[in-house]
């Protein structure tokens, strides 16, 4: 195709021109489409962006990891889904609406326009007949179908839970809306304070210990995820046992620690739990507690509590303890209920010490601690870790962990786990969400709006202080759906997270109007095979995922998949200057600028060569331009040979790989240098590692230059080594890629043909490092016979005996010389096999070798570089064919050099 000017061809490539082509070319073919019968396709997915406007390298890093890897996976044959969508409800929506007078929806589909228009430019291979687009009613309305299926199977509730609030709004604000240390309203500048409201939950917990238990099993991810999901999570293993109070009440506490049973001095119940709010009713005390507790202007100190006037039976003593209303039991971890050991525990310590509560120590450090008993002292600060029982009758002298089992048998106690995570609270108090799908009826409460009546959509958008949905009082007015009557929309909308936890389902039949996925065919694609994103998702989206994944799996709409994401990436950061890129810190690139002046595929290959893809980086111009650099000048290298500007000879190549010097050695050494790459390039695009992949090409890249110098090369082998390159390459410079297809005549698109699967010969490794070693060794005896200008080189390589003695020692046991000297042929040898057999047993562990005919025919091979190097003449023997006595000390794997000048 066309050249350009005489100026161009010195330019090489007009990125601009080239880019724009290619992009069209790839949208007609439709490389991208996946077809709805595709069978279990490889599904390859990047978080899909909020469309904020801004676009810089830092996002484009992510989306580019992914594209290099599905158009790999499609080159090897494989069915690819690598769609793109937009998370695109949330507040900055609102925000912008709020400052530039627009609405949110224009507004956002304005970004998402902008965004999109980039990901093109970028060249980013994305099937967008999926494209999902979150703020439409056709994807919430999942959203409010869901809430439904949940709301049925008993996992949404309506609870208490404390939020910011401005008493001058009179609104709930989101945490983002909260400024400065002294926390006031972004609106009006009055600080805020905090209340107790009640709102719309998601009880996740209920999945808890699915959740956490599955992490095990996720070798896909990496462990640091797993781990902060363990802990976000906060599985404790404990037990439960009942209490007898003084009210009447059996109250269950939970407890990590039931060897210490024998040492609670008091009971402690959360401010929220029954019994403590059923005390309140009569005593004012400690209903004025409980009130300061909940409505927490001021935060409590830990060791606040209020005596309730009753005891509790300690049922392992059959002890009175008193009972307390403390603020640092927690109403939702465990039962809400504690026995107290301040001996043992630093928060019961701290509020003994407060209370003037007696500490009895229980447990003293084990005989095999580093600790000195005597050195304990748990009236001055408790002792926490496990040990051996004192002052628990006939418990005494057990170990710990035996007197938890003993005591849950004799206590008729229950083995339970408790966790931290908490329910995930869907309410959200905005405009630009999806509005949660209830009506409240004065007579029926809250009652779902009907499926077939969904979706719920939003009404025009109010500028005002507080929820423009409670402002919207027409919208709002409705009819129950169960009695008729009169009765009120639910004004909160869901948490845009929600909209996150099923979009990879969405993708995979977005169209579909009947439910919000097809089951069958999400069953057979899903899981996703490779999710790529930043670690700051770690836990909420991550957990939110997998949540909705297992509740959707027990509810029958997926089948055989029980996570959502069977590998899992965390990309690094694009940083610049030192500091992450950030719009904020004012050192973005954006792509549009940079691809005007360098091309999409200068970015994209920059940030594939920089680091690998979990690691963070430095943006350079230099990394840029040398990227670039290189782009052009494999162009350029590739043009003039296909344009004939390199004369080239024969045709048929170096037979690609075989066996033996062939007829022409340094085609050979070329074809398997291909091969060589081919196989690393692939080894390491399955790790993620494009940097060391791209490192391959470069070399590869390099030889066919130095082979293009040295002589008049082969055309099959320059051929197949080029071709390779523009293959290699594809994933990661796609553009380019396809230009320089294009001039070696390839067929169809690059990006649609096979990837090279070609590998060197058993024993390559082999070969190239005694091809290095020899290299190496040839330039340390230049230096230190200080060789001005070497004439002729002389290579002979090690006879078949040494070969044998160092197989010999090899697998010897022990005694290297006398398994050399005990083989007849070797001790013939007399003296010169002794040497060796000393040798060999001094250099330690005796390394594989190549026979020597093959080192020989490998060095052949290679000698055109050293000839190349060295601007000498290079002649390499066998041991018998060798010059003088040349082949004395030649070894197996390291021959004998001489050089004359
Ligand atoms: C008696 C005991 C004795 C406890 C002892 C600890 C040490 P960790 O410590 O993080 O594993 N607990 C139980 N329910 C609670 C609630 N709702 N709010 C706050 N604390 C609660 O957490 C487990 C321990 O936390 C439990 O074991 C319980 O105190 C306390 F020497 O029971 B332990
Ligand atoms: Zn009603």
């Amino acid at each position: 195709m066309s050249t350009g000017s005489g100026e161009q061809r010195e330019r090489g490539f007009d990125h601009t021109e080239v880019e724009s082509r290619w992009q069209r070319v790839w949208d007609d073919e439709e490389v991208f489409r996946i077809e709805d019968d595709a069978e279990d396709p490889a599904y390859v997915l990047a978080m899909f962006p909020y469309p904020s406007g801004e676009m810089h390298m830092g996002h484009v890093r992510n989306y580019t990891i992914t594209d290099a890897y599905a158009r790999y996976k499609r080159m090897q044959g494989e069915s690819v889904l690598h769609p793109m969508g937009w998370d695109s409800f949330g507040l900055p929506a609102e925000n912008a609406a709020n400052e530039r007078d627009v609405d949110p929806r224009g507004w956002t589909m304005d970004c998402i326009q902008n965004i999109k228009d980039q990901m093109e430019l970028m060249g980013l291979g994305f099937d967008w007949e999926r494209e999902v687009t979150t703020c439409e009613p056709d994807y919430f309305r999942w959203n409010q179908w869901f809430f439904n299926r949940f709301r049925e199977e008993g996992l949404v509730e309506r609870k208490a839970t404390e939020l910011n609030w401005c008493p001058d709004c009179e609104t709930v604000l989101a945490d983002e809306q909260v400024e400065g240390d002294d926390e006031r309203c972004w609106r009006c500048g009055t600080p805020i304070e905090r209340r107790e409201l009640d709102q719309w939950f998601f009880t996740i917990t209920d999945y808890a210990d699915e959740l956490y238990d599955a992490l095990d099993g996720m070798d896909g991810w990496p462990e640091n995820v797993r781990e902060m999901q363990r802990n976000w999570i906060g599985k404790q293993e404990g037990a439960s046992v009942g209490f007898e109070l003084t009210t009447g009440d059996e109250v269950e506490i939970f407890t990590t620690r039931l060897d210490t049973i024998h040492g609670a001095t008091f009971f402690a119940l959360a401010p929220g739990h029954e019994v403590a709010q059923r005390l309140a009713e009569d005593d004012e005390e400690l209903a004025e507690y409980i009130h300061r507790a909940e409505h927490t202007e001021e935060e409590l100190p830990q060791t606040s509590g209020v005596f309730t006037g009753e005891y509790a039976t300690n049922p392992a003593t059959g002890e009175e303890i008193p009972v307390y209303v403390a603020d640092y039991v927690l109403e939702d971890i465990g039962t809400g209920a504690l026995y107290a050991v301040p001996a043992h525990d630093e928060r019961d310590h701290a509020f003994a010490e407060e209370h003037d509560l007696p500490v009895e120590q229980v447990v003293e450090p084990a005989p095999d601690a580093d600790v000195d008993p005597e050195a304990v002292d748990v009236q001055e600060a408790a002792y926490t870790e496990d040990g051996v029982l004192v002052n628990s009758g006939e418990y005494d002298g057990l170990e710990s962990p035996e007197a938890r089992d003993r005591f849950v048998e004799d206590l008729d106690g229950e083995e339970r786990t408790a966790h931290s995570l908490q329910d995930w609270c869907i309410s959200r108090q905005r405009y630009w969400g999806t509005p949660i799908p209830l009506v409240e009826c004065p007579d029926c409460g809250y009652v779902s709006v009907p499926d077939e009546e969904l979706p719920v959509e939003l009404p025009e958008f109010i500028q005002t202080a507080g929820n423009p949905l409670d402002a919207a009082t027409e919208w709002k007015e409705t009819t129950c759906p169960d009695c008729g009557g009169p009765a009120e929309r639910e004004t909160d909308t869901m948490d845009t997270f929600v909209d996150s936890s099923w979009y990879f389902l969405r993708y995979v039949s977005p169209d579909l109007e009947e439910a919000p996925f097809d089951t069958g065919r999400a069953s057979d694609w899903m899981p996703v095979d490779q999710y790529v994103g930043g670690i700051e998702h770690a836990t909420m989206h991550l957990i939110y995922s997998r949540f909705f994944t297992k509740v959707l799996a027990d509810l029958d709409m997926l089948e055989g998949v029980e996570e959502p994401f069977e590998n899992l990436l965390t990309q690094g950061m694009v940083r610049k200057g030192g500091t992450a890129m950030s719009s904020s810190s004012g050192n973005v690139v954006s792509p549009r600028p940079f691809v005007e002046e360098y091309g999409a595929d200068t970015a994209r290959l920059f940030m594939m060569n920089a680091a690998q893809p979990e690691k963070d980086f430095d943006w350079t111009e230099e990394g840029a331009r040398s990227a670039h650099q290189f782009l052009q000048n494999v162009y350029r290298l590739t043009r003039a040979f296909a344009e004939g500007e390199i004369e080239t000879a024969g045709g048929d190549g170096g037979g690609g790989g075989s066996e033996g010097a062939g007829e022409d050695p340094i085609a050979e050494y070329v074809a398997r240098e291909t091969a060589a790459t081919a196989a690393t390039a692939t080894e390491e695009f399955e790790r993620f590692r494009f940097n060391h992949a791209l490192q391959a090409v470069r070399e590869l890249v390099a030889l066919v230059r130095q082979y293009r110098d040295a002589t008049t090369p082969d055309e099959g082998a320059v051929t197949e080594a080029l071709e390779t390159t523009a293959k290699l390459l594809a994933p990661v410079a796609p553009h380019v890629a396809e230009e320089l297809w294009e001039l070696l005549g390839g067929e169809g698109l690059v990006a649609e043909a096979a990837w090279p699967t070609g590998s060197p010969p058993p024993g390559y490794n082999l070969e190239r490092r005694l091809v290095e070693n020899t290299r190496e060794d040839i330039r340390d005896i230049v230096d230190v016979a200080d060789i001005a200008d070497p004439e002729r080189v002389e290579v002979a390589v090690a006879p078949a005996w040494k070969h044998r003695a160092a197989d010999l020692a090899r697998d010897a046991e022990g005694d290297v010389v006398g398994a050399v000297m005990a083989d007849e042929d070797l001790r013939e040898r007399g003296e010169a096999a002794a040497d060796f057999a000393k040798t060999l047993a001094g250099s330690g562990r005796v390394d594989e070798y190549l026979d020597p005919d093959r080192e020989r025919a490998a060095l052949e091979r290679a000698a055109w570089l050293i000839r190349r190097e060295f601007g000498a003449e290079v002649a390499v023997y066998g041991a018998a064919e060798a010059p003088g006595d040349l082949a004395r000390d030649a070894e197996p794997g390291r021959p004998a050099i001489d050089i004359q000048s």
